[in-house]
């Protein structure tokens, strides 16, 4: 819809790469609008709760040391078919199987280190919004000037 909200993170590997910038630069190229962005180090008990399905996973422990090192850049991104169309400028879970001019199959070649999350559903970027962006004011709500050259 009209006001869809996604949460994307470029994980360690990707801040210390320096690929911030290319990240931010591809989704503001798009047309989409940042509504919110912060660099922290999460939490050993945020991540573990980011990725609460994943925890019977044999990669979960190795999963939550590489995310909570940090530093995370966290954003909140909105417009148009936001969740869907973020995932797919993500590309694959695994980096070689992502298609090249995809963020990961342009920047990474190791599942492990695959740079950049994605909310993969509503439900999944509603609960991530609020548990990276919960405290009140974090989000900010804007309006674009031309924002009706990008979407009608
Ligand atoms: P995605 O990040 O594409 O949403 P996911 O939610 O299935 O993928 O998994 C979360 C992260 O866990 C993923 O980005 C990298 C890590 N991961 C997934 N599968 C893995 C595997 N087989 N081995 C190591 N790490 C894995
Ligand atoms: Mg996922």
């Amino acid at each position: 819809t009209f006001s869809e909200r996604t949460f994307i993170a470029v994980k360690p590997d990707g801040v210390h790469r320096g690929l911030v910038g290319k990240v931010i630069q591809r989704f503001e190229d798009r047309g989409y609008k940042l509504v919110g962005l912060k660099q922290v180090v999460p939490s050993r008990d945020m991540t573990e709760e980011h990725y609460a399905d994943l925890s019977k996973k044999p990669f979960f422990k190795g999963l939550v040391d590489y995310m909570s090192q940090g530093p995370v850049v966290a954003m909140v991104w909105e417009g148009k078919d936001v969740i869907r169309q973020g995932r797919a400028m993500i590309g694959a879970t695994n980096p070689l199987e992502s298609a090249p001019g995809t963020i990961r199959g342009q920047y990474c070649i190791s599942v492990g280190r695959n740079i950049i999350h994605g909310s993969d559903s509503f439900e999944s970027a509603e609960k991530e919004i609020g548990l990276w962006f919960g405290k009140a004011g974090e989000l900010v709500d804007w309006t674009q000037s031309g924002a009706e050259w990008v979407q009608s």
